[in-house]
């Protein structure tokens, strides 16, 4: 089987906000290397067959992102970001949606092929603090990579800087059938990518930082984590990326340019072909 391989970097350069007027350069992190933090995975209250039950709590936290004071933050079922949900094609999965925030907030699946305006969570599916909801259902597509994302109107943007970013997994059997690495968090590794500016007493401060083309600072974080690294152990890694961040676009590539090959886009396998690129 003959397969052309795409080896050009697809992309518009003039197009990229590298050219923004509000651009900000990340800088290098002056804080030593940590491990990846891979979030766990979320586990059902209940499985009774394909139904599946979870319980998703959006609450505040704090969590020791450099040296010093602790970064106040908010996450899913966790002090930031939040669990990742699997999901299988074909499962039917009822939500309790809790919020303990001190405002209103939803619970969008960014991604998944479910019915709007309640389901999905968009803006019309409100959690009041204190208060919660429960939605139903059921999964039917392709494996993919999707997220969870606070999605209440006008505070998508600032919830999700504040946190609420969690990665979701569909499988199915055709993804199953392909030899592609899928043990997580040691061959296959979510890795959300976002970037913050640290203030004083290591807070985040999005009022501070307000642009209103979207939020960014200098500091890269990957789960939360700022200058990770992942050790591997595997001849062959799959990563999951997820753009997390308000604004920024991210160009990839290795430090030693090592050849990587895009497997997946958006929702779905890149079919029939793979494109790769080397630098
Ligand atoms: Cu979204």
């Amino acid at each position: 089987m003959t397969q052309p391989v795409i080896t050009d970097y697809l992309f518009d350069e003039a197009a990229y906000n590298t050219h923004d007027g509000g651009y900000i350069p990340l800088e290098k992190p002056s804080t030593p290397p940590q491990p990846l933090a891979i979030p766990a995975i979320a586990t059902p209250d209940r499985v009774d067959g394909k139904d599946v039950y979870y319980t998703i709590t959006a609450q505040t936290g704090e969590v020791q992102l450099l040296p010093g004071a602790k970064t106040k933050t908010w996450g899913y079922n966790a002090p930031l970001l939040g669990q990742t949900f699997v999901y299988r094609d074909g499962q039917t999965i009822h939500l309790h949606l809790v919020n303990h925030l001190p405002e209103v907030t939803t619970f969008h699946w960014h991604g998944l092929d479910i019915p709007g305006p309640i389901e999905d969570g968009g803006c019309h599916a409100p959690v009041y603090p204190g208060e919660s909801r429960d939605v139903t259902f059921t999964i039917n597509q392709p494996a993919s990579t999707d997220w969870l994302h606070a999605h209440p109107c006008p505070s998508t943007a600032e919830q999700v800087w504040h946190g609420l970013a969690a990665m979701a997994i569909v499988q199915d059997e055709h993804e199953e059938s392909l030899p592609l690495p899928r043990n997580y968090g040691v061959d296959d590794i979510p890795l959300i990518l976002q970037d913050r500016r640290f203030h004083e007493d290591n807070q985040w401060d999005y009022r501070a930082d307000y642009d209103p083309d979207g939020v960014q600072g200098p500091t890269a974080m990957i789960n939360g984590t700022i200058n990770p690294y992942f050790d591997v152990t595997t001849q062959k890694v799959r990563l999951r990326i997820l753009n997390g961040s308000n604004r920024r676009e991210w160009r990839l590539h290795f430090s030693d340019d090592l050849q990587f090959t895009q497997i997946a886009g958006d929702n779905s396998y890149c079919r029939p072909r793979y494109r790769s690129r080397t630098s």
